[in-house]
């Protein structure tokens, strides 16, 4: 998953009073670090936290000739730039650097063909069957990994960075902070502590990993820190305006067709997910083979689905030639849907997640609202219980 949207969208026509009710139950790393007046860390790879896990993990580079860097397979900016950038940084000492994912054949997307060190990356199975020192990136789950799973749990030891809430743990070495707006955040960490300075490289790969995560600079998870970072990315010369084009304001035109039959099938449901509204469509495989688009082209298509002020959830479900369908999902606050999407096997943040099925449109879509209800009731029934993040 991109990760968590948004509360810009959130403008709705609501009273000041209940904009201010929601925004009070809302977690978010903008009110822990105003109560401690600046004393916390803001993110991630703060100084402080995570020490020993960063100890470990510098004894384990300082230690390794050779690194493989994986992220989670369909990799999206976040994942691809941190892996890339931490690997450019650890050629930089010296060492021998691969740098894969588990998909075969590996895509990557058209918004992301500008990244910087591609000609790093290996097919997944150019990765030793047990490697030295794995490092991880932005996945959220063993099962993220996708073909390279095996291999990274085979390793001497595989370094988690990681920033999803529902990361269950996993690896030798756990820098898994979900207060983190990106993955991105922790290399900018690692490469601080390596003491690796940036250049235009690695800065591309680190700005695009935190733009795209943070929708842009737009989502909750944004703070003072990320602009901090940022400012540091962009003072090395990169053009940020390329990059942004590229990441968000360029596509097809066969794009353009698939978009308008998703929007002609797009429902709105206001009874569902516990009466806060759902908005949902999917996307045929024969769409996107009839207008030659691939499935990481459609990726933003839920950022145009959670635009209705009517709902709190959105749903895109999108079909693969296989007839699975995946499925994402964003919430304006009112559901939790990394807790609903866990209901069908899948995960995320609060604001973003998504899930994997072999079921019929009809059937995954109820299954879908099914959960929706349940974490809604769950919420309402508990108000500070976790369902209510
Ligand atoms: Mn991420």
């Amino acid at each position: 998953m991109a990760g968590e949207p948004a509360e810009s969208g959130a403008v709705r026509a609501v009273s000041t009073v209940e904009v201010e009710t929601a925004l009070a139950v809302l977690p978010g790393p903008r009110s822990a670090s105003s109560s401690a007046s600046g004393a916390e860390p803001e993110a991630a790879g703060g100084a402080g936290r995570f020490e020993e896990e960063w100890r470990r993990a510098l004894e384990l580079v300082a230690g390794s000739d050779e690194v493989d860097l994986i992220c989670h397979i369909c990799p999206d900016g976040d994942a691809l730039g941190s892996a890339l950038a931490a690997a450019l940084a650890l050629r930089g000492l010296g060492k021998r650097v691969r740098v894969s994912f588990g998909d075969d054949p590996q895509v990557i997307p058209e918004s992301l063909s500008f990244l910087p060190g591609q000609e790093l990356i290996v097919p997944a199975a150019a990765v030793p069957a047990a490697p030295g020192l794995v490092l991880a990136f932005d996945a959220a789950s063993e099962e993220r990994l996708g073909l390279l799973r095996d291999r990274a749990l085979a390793a001497d030891a595989l370094v988690v960075f990681d920033h999803h809430a529902s990361n269950p743990g996993f690896g030798t070495v756990r820098l898994i902070d979900p207060s983190a707006p990106a993955t991105a955040v922790l290399v900018d960490e690692l490469l601080r502590r390596l003491r690796v300075p940036l250049d235009q490289s690695i800065a591309t790969c680190l700005y695009t990993g935190i733009a795209t995560d943070t929708g842009s600079f737009k989502y909750r998870a944004t703070t003072p820190a990320t602009h901090e970072m940022a400012g540091r990315m962009l003072a090395t010369g990169i053009r940020q305006d390329l990059i942004s084009r590229q990441l968000w304001d360029t596509t097809s035109f066969g794009y353009l067709k698939v978009l308008a039959g998703a929007l002609e099938r797009a429902a709105f449901e206001p009874e569902e997910a516990g009466g806060h509204g759902l908005v949902w469509t999917w996307v045929p495989y024969q769409d996107l083979a009839l207008f030659g688009v691939t499935v990481e082209e459609i990726e933003g298509l839920i950022d145009v689905l959670r635009k209705p002020a009517e709902a709190d959830v959105a749903l895109v479900l999108k079909q693969d030639p296989d007839g699975t369908l995946r499925g994402s999902c964003r919430s304006r606050g009112a559901v939790d849907v990394a807790a609903a999407c866990a209901r069908l096997g899948g995960g995320g943040h609060v604001y973003a997640a998504g899930f994997s099925t072999r079921e019929a449109v009809a059937d995954a879509v109820q299954r879908f609202r099914t959960a929706l209800a349940e974490v809604a009731a769950a919420a309402e029934a508990d108000p500070a219980g976790p369902d209510a993040r």
